[in-house]
Order: structure tokens, then sequence, then C-alpha cells
């Protein structure tokens, strides 16, 4: 097969921005992100030179996980505008040729969803919308229920996602009900076939207002497995092993897809679970299966995580290039791969997978141009362009999250751990807030994001990493951001050609390949990453030297000055097949074979 012979695709030639909006711009000054905000940015955007939008939930919610936790999906939460304003944003993308994609999440609704309060009251019709189940004996099991009443347990041993069991107790229908996140988060039962039609016509609603595709919140928890059995393996007791993939999963997906999707959507599912099956993965993005344009894995982000927000694990590069390099090769047939190193529920990449101190920049603009020159879509998660960092929390009420905040009160009241303080540095560096303080537009207060008062701290180092510093400065690692992005309109090897990894043991380099033969062209990009803060020497095989490569993009300056620190003669090492990469030190070439 030629790489012609792929699909081309005009998703896989993109670049996705991600808007999270309470944290992305604030237009009226309630110290919140809203619509109009975003709308304010759209030139931004279109100056950064991105494709396509996906804005995070912006529905109507009592915000329990904001936004995540939907009480009308064709409504727009009072903070963040009306629909009016939604109408603007697309209309304003679309003016720039920007696509916009929605955040869908059909898991679960808000508990304050009207079909929950009829469910809750059994309507008929409604009886089954949800997971209800009966209680069990308390004395059947060796852990009790915090709000269940006396002398009854939960259905299962079922853990939530968010901390505490899985399942609340309900009064009136005195039952309980399946969240796997957070109370107030009831999972939808798919089940039941009414459920499914409610969401599709939901989802039809969506495309006839104009958008172009869904990011698919946790979809493959949706199809859970009858009798809802427990698994002492899964720190979970269960949810996450039984609930991921579950038995009817691709059968609803492709129904999904049959009812409502296009191959010139763009929808990305996002797949939780330690590790997917391949098989699985496939079967997610085959056209003639599920027929997903991309998804989203966790393989990468779980390598430094403890199974609590309070434990770390050592990841090791080689770790990290081999998640990718399964993921390359297991997606080479059949489907496309995203490509993010952060988003609204991980750290800053700069603070976990590069140097946010000395190397703050380049390790910023290393790590882009790995996201822009590996094989799948890039997205960049808001501030990754300008190397936002992580957020020195110093204390818990600087937290906003129930997924920091819930799982770290309950393991204090357990006893499990002992106080805050006794585990800040990890708490400090797995919280999702990392990513959700406001987007620094400028050294004005409060980054320039809000003239109120902000909902969650803004990052201290404001002053110097923002959007009008880093624009006014051509070395910056804004720029840097625009010209990885153009480079992937110019060069469709950087979208098409095939990968091949060099050294794959290494844990200090990265070196891959990007090769595209076909009846028009024959040519070949070599990408050298040096994740440390020493200098490396890289012996190259012979088959990727080359005497006549340009260096493509590269994020130290390469202007022969005579200055001993930058001069280097970076082209005749190439040729020499003997690379030496400084700190965090990037570079690309391109050859025609
Ligand atoms: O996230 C799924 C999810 O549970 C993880 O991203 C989790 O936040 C991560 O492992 C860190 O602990 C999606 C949304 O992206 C997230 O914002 C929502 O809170 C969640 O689903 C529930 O809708």
């Amino acid at each position: 097969m030629t790489e012609r012979d792929i699909e081309r695709r005009w998703w896989k030639e993109a670049v996705v921005y991600q808007v999270y909006p309470r944290s992305f711009n604030d237009a009226d000054g309630d110290g919140v992100g809203d619509i109009p905000g975003v709308v304010e940015k759209v030139e931004y955007l279109d100056d950064l030179g991105v494709d396509v939008v996906w804005l995070c939930p912006v529905y109507d919610s009592p915000n329990a996980d904001n936004g995540y936790d939907i009480r009308d999906y064709r409504t727009i939460m009072d903070e963040f505008g009306t629909m009016a304003d939604w109408e603007t944003l697309l209309e304003e993308l679309h003016d720039h040729d920007i696509k916009l994609i929605m955040d869908l999440v059909v898991n679960h609704t808000s508990d304050e969803h009207e079909w929950f309060v009829r469910s809750r009251a059994e309507e008929n019709g409604y009886e089954d919308f949800y997971w209800w189940r009966e209680g069990r004996d308390a004395d059947e099991v060796s852990w009790s229920a915090k709000a269940g009443p006396e002398g009854e347990a939960p259905p299962n041993a079922w853990k939530s996602f968010f901390g505490g069991p899985a399942w609340a107790y309900d009064d009136g229908r005195e039952e309980w009900y399946l969240h796997l996140f957070d109370v107030k988060q009831p999972d939808l039962n798919w089940e039941n076939p009414q459920v499914r039609e409610e969401v599709f016509d939901m989802m039809e609603w969506w495309f006839d207002k104009g958008i172009d595709g869904f990011r698919m919140d946790v979809i493959n928890l949706v199809s859970k497995p009858e009798g809802l059995p427990n698994d002492p393996d899964d720190p979970f007791g269960g949810a996450m092993t039984q609930s991921t993939n579950g038995p009817r999963i691709h059968e609803f997906l492709s129904e999904m897809s049959d009812r409502v999707l296009d191959r010139e959507h763009l929808t990305v599912g996002e797949m939780l679970g330690p590790e997917m099956p391949m098989e699985h993965a496939r079967r997610y993005l085959d056209p003639d299966e599920d027929g997903l344009s991309m998804l989203f894995h966790f393989e990468h982000m779980l390598l430094d995580r403890g199974d609590g927000i309070w434990e770390r694990d050592e990841w090791a590069l080689s770790d990290l290039k081999a998640v990718f390099n399964r993921w390359d090769e297991g997606l080479r047939e059949v489907g496309w791969n995203s490509l993010y190193l952060n988003n609204h529920d991980q750290p800053r990449m700069v603070s976990r997978f590069g140097n946010d101190g000395e190397y703050r920049r380049e390790s910023a603009k290393l790590l882009g141009t790995l996201l822009h020159t590996l094989r799948g879509t890039p997205y960049i998660y808001q501030g990754e362009e300008l190397g936002m960092t992580n957020y020195p929390f110093d204390s818990l009420d600087e937290f906003r999250d129930v997924d920091t905040l819930n799982p770290l009160r309950n393991a204090i009241e357990d006893g499990e751990v002992e106080s805050f303080d006794a585990v800040k540095e990890a708490v400090r560096a797995n919280s999702r807030d990392n990513a959700r303080t406001p987007m620094q537009w400028s050294s004005e207060p409060h980054a320039g994001f809000t003239d109120g008062e902000p909902w969650i701290g803004v990052n201290p180092n404001y002053e110097s990493v923002n959007v009008e510093a880093e624009r006014r400065d051509d070395d910056s690692v804004w720029h840097y951001y625009r010209d990885l992005i153009s480079l992937r309109d110019e060069y469709d090897v950087v979208v098409y050609g095939e990968y091949d990894p060099l050294f794959p043991d290494d844990d200090t380099v990265w070196a891959y390949t990007r090769t595209l033969t076909d009846e028009e062209s024959d040519e070949q990009l070599l990408v050298a990453l040096n994740f440390s803060d020493g200098e490396v020497a890289v012996g190259l095989p012979e088959d990727v030297t080359s005497d006549d490569a340009t260096l493509l993009i590269g994020n130290y300056r390469y202007d022969g000055d005579g200055d001993a620190a930058t001069d280097v003669d970076v082209e005749g090492e190439l040729a020499a097949g003997d690379l030496r990469l400084r700190p965090w030190e990037a570079r690309v070439y391109h050859h025609e074979r």
C-alpha cells in the first residue's frame, strides 16, 4: 500500500484548538469566561492558524463538574451567554474558515435534567432512563455507604471516579442510582432504546444548527455489562474495568453512526481506561463499523499517575515512546490517531514532560514539535501555545475541582492520607485545576482574562508568560507554534508520511522519520528531539542521513552569527550522521529522496 491509499480527509490535515470557555476570556466581568469572550478571540485563533475549535460544554448546567453535568442539552448556560451568542460564535468561526466541534456528554446527565427528575418520580416511560437498583444487606459487604438507609449497602462495590461509592440513595424512589462520576451526574441507561433515540435526536438538532462534529465525553462507558459485576482487581471495584468497552458498545456506536454521523464530520471519542485493546480501537474507527474519526486514549496520561490524586509514578521517555509507537502501529491500516499531551483534565505538558524552569521555552517548543510531526491530528489546549505551566497550588482552598477535592477529602477522612500538606507535591502535580487557571492574555491585572474577580487563581507567571509578550517576541513559543501549524499546510509528508521510530529504547532522545512515497513524491522528514537538560550526540543510521536536507524548523537560533553557543553546522552534522543536540533542542529536517 502506498501512502496515497490512505483515505485523505480534511480532519487529518487539520489542527484542533481546545477552548475551555470558563477560563478562556471573560467579556462581561463576572470572573467567568463566556461565549462573547470567545467571539472576541476568533481573530486571535485565526492568526495562530488553527482549523477547528473544540468547545468544551456550554450547555445549561448547575456546574457540579464545570458543565460536564448537563441540565438541558439545547440551552446555553446563563453564565456563558445566550443561544444568539453561540450562533454569532459559529458564524464568526465559519467566516474565518474555522470549524466548530461541540462536546457531547451523554454517558450521564445532571441530576437536575428533566429526564432524571421524571425518572426519580417514576413517571411513565422514564423509569428506566437511568440505572436504578435495590441496595444490598449491609451485613453482606465489608464496607457501607455513607448516605444509604440503616442496614443497607449500595447494589455493588463500584467506586466513583471522583471518590466514594458509585451509587447514591434516593429517598423518594427508595432505590439507588448509579453515578460513575459525581453524585450529581447519574449515568444514563443506554440499554433503553428511548434513551438512545433522545441522544441521537439531540445530536441531529446540533448538526442542523451547523456544527462540524463532536468530541464525545467518556463515550466508551455507555454500555454496562448485565449484572454490573464487581472486580476486586480494579481500584474502582469494577466501575472502570467493567464499564469500559462494554458488551454492546460497538452496537450502540454503529447505530449512532448510521443514524446521525457522516464521514465529513470530525468525531473524536474520549475512551477511558488503562489500556485499550487495539482490536476495540480499530472497531471504533473503522468506517464500516463505528466510524469515529479519532479517539483519545489515556495510556500516556497514566504513566506518571498513581491510583489516587495524591500518588505519583515515575515515567521514562522510552515508556512514553512505547505508547505512541504502539498506537501508530496499531492504527496503521485502519483508523487515525489524535495527538495530545494536555487538555482541561490534565496538568500542563511543559511542567509534566518538559522543564518548566530554565528550559520552559525550549521544552514547550520541543513538545509542540513532537505533537505536530507525529502521524495524527494535533490538539492544542488553550495556553499551550504560550508554554503555560502548572500553578503553584499551596493550600486546599485554591482548588476548585471535584476530582481533586472529593477524593482527597475522602482519603483524609478515611485516614488513608494524613493531610493535604503530606501529599501536596503530588496533588499539585496531578490536579486538573492546573489546566483550568485563566488564559494569560497580557500583563494587565488578572492576565487580561477578566475585569472582575476570576473564579480560580491566575498563574503568577502571567506577567512574563502571556499572549501580548509572546506575540511581540519573534522567538516565542507562540510564533513557533504558528510555524509548526503552517508546516502542515505546506508539506503532505507531515500529515500522511509513514512514521518510523529510531532508537526506541533511548531515554533521552526521541528520533524518527516520516516518509511519503508515491507517484508524485518521495520525501522524508527526520525529527530529532533531546528530552534532557544536557547536550547529547546522536549517531544516525546511514539511510536517514542526507547531503541535501534542509532544516524545516528548530527551537534554537541557527543564524550562523559567529556566536559559539548558537553557531553550529546543522546541515553538515546531518550529512555526517552525527547530530549534536543542545538541551531540549528539537530539529526537523526535510529532504527529497
Ligand atoms: O473526563 C473523563 C475522566 O474521568 C478523566 O479525564 C479524569 O478527569 C482524569 O482521569 C483525571 O482524573 C471527562 C471530561 O473530560 C471531564 O472533564 C469530566 O469531568 C468527566 O469526563 C465527566 O464528564
